[in-house]
């Protein structure tokens, strides 16, 4: 067992060795991990914490879960890449597995969140050109203000957040803004331009601060895009696998996106994997050699993707979600009453934030997680003054009880 003072120097040590050695691209909070279980992840100094941010949902299914970790370590004593040169063992049944849970002709598996968006970018241009019939290099697509899908190039050309694009000039053409939670403008931009391939909107905007639109707008866009023959692109890689408190975030409103975007929980946490979900007549217009990637659908990637997923349905986590999602806010709003720091809960299911009383710095928001995390909970402010709690999907409600007592206790003795 190291001495107190061996692993204190050793958590320095760690943040030092990356200040040196490491981009300056993360601000993170300042602990060091080194171990999860579940809900829970511990430091190098021994001390436990309720995980509230599991890695920005890609944790869904709890740190380290036995059947996702063991299915990685069977494939990987076998087989684990092999490119798509050739065929592999893994990849057909997964395609099918994926296309059986969600209910689509075809999968496309790649690596990164961003890369699925990517991808469904490229698969809308392709529509656009070769059903639709859009002039060559004429396609337009739509997002909503306040999106994030990933750091590429082109996912930051959608972005109206300075920080993710400031310096990074010249941005993507081809983007249309409109703002989120407003049907009319996405028809008056889809009555206007005929040359518009797609529209793809995350069903809660998480950067944005949890953002949830009223009920209807997703049914709203869904029609819109059908009635204009555009192509609905619907980002679940956050949203999706549970998050919300159902299968899908559409699920909600009972839509069917034409394309649908997934990653993070794909994998559980332990293997970087996305895919984009569509049709035939959307997914067939990609003929071989017209996009790939090194690591897209590998074995690996495809082992741990069905156990992610049996683990999702045979834990009924969705439904957890839901309920013990009920149970933070129903803690929230109490909590909200009795402290004037607290100015909004809002969410669904396991995607709630708190929106705090704060200076647009959020520099109140940041203190308050760095508060959190002294009395054992972890969690980060999002785009200044909010922030956003996001547990595994497995929490129990002791633990939920546990975890909102800890925010109760931090927030009046803030
Ligand atoms: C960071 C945010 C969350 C996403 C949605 C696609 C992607 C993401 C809706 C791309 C990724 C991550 C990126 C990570 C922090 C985190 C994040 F704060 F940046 F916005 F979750 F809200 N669509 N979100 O949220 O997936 O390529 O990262 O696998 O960049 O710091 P990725």
């Amino acid at each position: 067992m190291e001495t107190l003072t061996n692993s204190l120097s050793t958590a320095q040590q760690i943040m030092d060795l990356e200040d040196q050695y490491g981009a300056h691209n993360y601000h993170p909070l300042p602990v060091v991990l080194n171990r999860g279980e579940g809900v829970y992840v511990w430091d190098v100094e021994g001390q436990r914490y309720c995980d509230f941010l599991s890695a920005y949902s890609a944790v869904n299914q709890g740190h380290c879960h036995p059947r996702i970790v063991d299915a990685l370590i069977q494939q990987a004593q076998r087989l684990t890449l092999t490119s798509r040169a050739f065929y592999n063992d893994q990849l057909g049944e997964t395609e099918q597995y994926l296309c059986a849970y969600f209910g689509y002709d075809k999968a496309l598996l790649m690596n990164s969140g961003v890369e699925g968006g990517e991808t469904a970018l490229k698969l809308t241009r392709k529509w656009g050109y070769k059903v639709k019939g859009i002039p060559q290099n004429q396609a337009q697509v739509v997002f909503a203000t306040g999106n994030f899908w990933g750091r590429t190039l082109a996912a930051i050309s959608s972005s109206t957040d300075a920080s993710s694009t400031n310096d990074y000039g010249p941005l993507l053409p081809g983007y249309q803004l409109i703002p989120y939670n407003d049907l009319a403008a996405l028809e008056r931009v889809l009555a206007k331009d005929p040359n518009i391939a797609g529209f793809m909107v995350e069903p809660i905007q998480g950067e944005a601060g949890v953002v949830v639109p009223d009920a209807g707008y997703l049914r709203g866009v869904r029609a819109l895009c059908t009635a204009y023959n555009v192509l609905f692109i619907a980002d679940e890689v956050q949203t999706g696998l549970g998050r919300t408190g159902r299968r899908l975030a559409c699920d909600r409103e009972g839509v069917r996106p034409d394309l649908l975007v997934l990653g993070k929980a794909l994998s559980g946490g332990v293997y970087p994997v996305s895919c984009v979900l569509a049709d035939d007549d959307v997914m067939l217009t990609i003929r071989p050699g017209e996009h790939g990637s090194t690591y897209g659908g590998n074995p690996l990637a495809c082992a741990v993707t069905r156990a992610a997923l049996d683990v999702l349905r045979d834990e009924n986590l969705a439904e957890n979600a839901q309920q013990m999602g009920e149970l933070f806010r129903q803690r929230m709003t109490e909590l909200a009453q009795k402290s004037a720091l607290i100015t909004l809960v809002r969410g669904q299911g396991l995607l709630n934030a708190l929106v705090i009383d704060d200076e647009e710095s959020g520099e109140t928001a940041w203190n308050l997680c760095l508060k959190l995390m002294e009395n054992g909970l972890l969690a980060k402010p999002t785009h200044g003054n909010k922030i956003r709690f996001a547990p595994p999907l497995i929490i129990t409600e002791a633990q939920m009880e546990e975890a909102c007592a800890i925010i109760s206790q931090t927030v009046l003795a803030f």
